[in-house]
């Protein structure tokens, strides 16, 4: 890359950066915590935040953003949970910007939530590079997808706080290595946390929620 595409680039990345810092101060104040979650088209981020929603929305302010090329498909299965739900549609850029997401929540209350999340275009690559404010960025792994996806993509891997391995209803069928799985997460995000789940069967989930919870607790009610 030449140099003043890569000033450019540098330019943007940090525009961004400071966006996402006054959202984070947003999110903070109104002590909602964030959520981005990354992985590959299609490893199953709306189905598991379907599940997600569906649980949490009875006992919870909970919404959801979500991001894609086109189309609001993704929207309308997450508003099935009756949360608040809105489509962001990037009108071909393959990630989210904290632009966009300081759009979207235009017109939310956000005194009346407790946690967001935001569901970003499904790519492996440069959403790692786009901070959106949020408190913990969660990686979605799907076990048809091969064992080996950390150590390929590493900056999506190092850059999340939390792993999901998603579909693990499949793991037999596919021969999952659950193992090998665990060992490349480690090596490129040793401190890394990592939960199971399906959203076919639900396996995971409430495990998943309390965490949120107790996550939310820890960073806005510890004294
Ligand atoms: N068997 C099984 N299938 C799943 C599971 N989760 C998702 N799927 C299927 O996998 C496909 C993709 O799931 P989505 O939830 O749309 O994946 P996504 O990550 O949101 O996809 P994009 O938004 O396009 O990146 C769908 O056919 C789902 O039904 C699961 O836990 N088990
Ligand atoms: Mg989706
Ligand atoms: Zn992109």
């Amino acid at each position: 890359m030449n140099s003043r595409l890569l000033d450019l680039q540098q330019r943007v990345l940090s525009k961004n950066d400071q966006l996402a810092q006054s959202l984070r101060d947003r999110f903070q104040s109104a002590q909602i915590l964030a959520l981005n979650l990354v992985s590959s088209p299609g490893s199953g981020k709306t189905a598991f935040l379907e599940k997600t929603l569906a649980q949490m929305s009875q006992n919870w302010g909970v919404a959801a953003l979500v991001g894609d090329l086109a189309t609001d498909n993704d929207a309308k299965r997450l508003a099935r949970s009756g949360a608040p739900v809105r489509q962001i549609v990037t009108e071909g850029m393959c990630h989210l910007e904290a632009e966009m997401i300081d759009l979207h929540l235009q017109g939310w209350n956000l005194a009346k939530l407790q946690f967001l999340f935001i569901e970003n275009v499904g790519n492996l690559v440069c959403p790692s590079s786009y901070d959106l404010g949020e408190a913990l960025r969660v990686v979605l792994l799907s076990v048809t997808e091969g064992e080996d996806k950390p150590l390929k993509y590493p900056p999506m891997f190092s850059s999340a706080d939390v792993a999901i391995i998603t579909k693990i209803d499949l793991a037999e069928a596919v021969e999952f290595d659950r193992n090998a799985a665990h060992t490349n997460l480690r090596a490129v995000a040793p401190n890394i946390r990592i939960f199971e789940s399906s959203a076919r069967t639900g396996a995971g989930v409430t495990e998943w929620i309390e965490f949120l919870v107790q996550q939310r607790d820890s960073m806005f009610f510890q004294n």
